[in-house]
């Protein structure tokens, strides 16, 4: 009789600590989906499909999740918050391990941040920030710094008139309008440029990121402006929209305007090896690897750094002519 109890005891005991495990599972990783085929499953919401950088990004994150061995589930949210939002709620609601996004803006994920806490799904942001307080709503933030990269895009300005006169008449295409890159490069390049009053921001509009709107604000800021000397621009899309519009108007790009613009993707590099654009601040696109790896641990429920860097440079001309062959994106 004795033994006929311990037995069931100790059957019992088993049962738990394999439900426990499972229950566990359920605590790091938001306990997996129908499929228990052991993979990870990540749901991912993308801001769209504006730009050359943001293909190359997409692509990253596919083949990193392939190669990973990672269930992708993947949204594209044409730019829209609510798509993104609802995209995060589907996810939530299909139990998936992880989450991971690029915000579009900044701000207004609170509360859907909150429900995929409350569902015990981490989180992790990449390429663009939210301004939420609660540093509990994600594991982490992959990305660049975008202050930094405004910060080289106004210094080289800076250095390329250092002892010309001015004024220097600068109108700036900015992204996407409330998106942490667009903020964050505005405030880097006119808090470098601010330092000397002969640069003039003369004329300052989103053009969206994308090269449509770029070529759009560009005709219209050439039409009411006679004389203008720089043209910075948020990405290489929306600078190399702009180019159409300078030639359509008779002028030489990065001869008769200065054109400086950021990502350093394929056909921007090639615009600066032939001289039409004069400096490109990297940012780069590839974040697919890295992601996968941030999955799996905080899936594991390690401990991960909350805020991750990317590694990226600047182009010249001569830099790009050298680059080009080798470019991935
Ligand atoms: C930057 C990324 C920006 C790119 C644009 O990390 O969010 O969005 O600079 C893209 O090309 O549209
Ligand atoms: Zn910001």
């Amino acid at each position: 009789m004795l033994l006929k109890k311990l037995a069931g005891v100790v059957l019992l005991a088993t049962a738990i600590t394999v439900a426990g495990c499972g229950d566990g599972n359920a605590v790091s990783g938001g306990g997996g989906t129908g499929a228990d085929d052991g993979k990870i499953t990540l749901g991912f919401s993308q801001v769209g499909a504006e730009s050359g950088w943001r293909t190359a990004n997409t692509k990253s994150i596919q083949e990193s999740a392939a190669a990973a061995g990672i269930d992708l589930k993947f949204a594209d949210a044409q730019q829209k918050q609510a798509n993104q939002i609802s995209a995060i709620r589907s996810y939530i609601a299909q139990k998936v391990d992880v989450i991971a996004f690029s915000p579009v803006v900044e701000t207004g994920w609170d509360a859907v941040l909150q429900e995929a806490k409350a569902a015990n799904i981490p989180v992790i942001l990449t390429d663009r920030a939210v301004d939420s307080e609660d540093k509990t709503l994600y594991k982490t933030f992959i990305g660049s710094d975008f202050v930094l990269e405004g910060q080289k895009a106004g210094d080289w300005l800076v250095k390329e008139y250092e002892g010309k006169p001015g004024p220097v008449n600068i109108v700036q295409l900015e992204g996407t309008t409330g998106s942490a890159p667009a903020n964050d490069r505005k405030s880097g390049f006119e808090e470098k440029i601010k330092a000397d009053p002969k640069f003039k921001v003369i004329a300052s509009q989103t053009g969206e990121f994308t090269r449509a709107k770029g070529k759009e604000v560009m005709e219209a800021f050439l039409k009411a402006n006679p004389k203008i000397d720089v043209l910075y621009a948020h990405n290489d899309d929306m600078g190399l929209g702009a180019i159409e519009a300078i030639e359509a108007a008779g002028k030489k790009p990065g001869t008769d305007i200065k054109i400086i613009t950021v990502d350093a993707v394929k056909d921007g590099m090639t615009a600066l090896s032939e001289g039409k654009i004069n400096f490109i601040v990297e940012c780069s696109p590839l974040l697919g690897p890295q992601l996968m790896d941030l999955v799996k641990k905080v899936k594991a429920g390690e401990q991960v750094e909350p805020r991750i860097l990317t590694e990226e440079t600047t182009f010249t001309q001569e830099q790009a002519k050298e680059a080009l062959p080798n470019r991935k994106y």
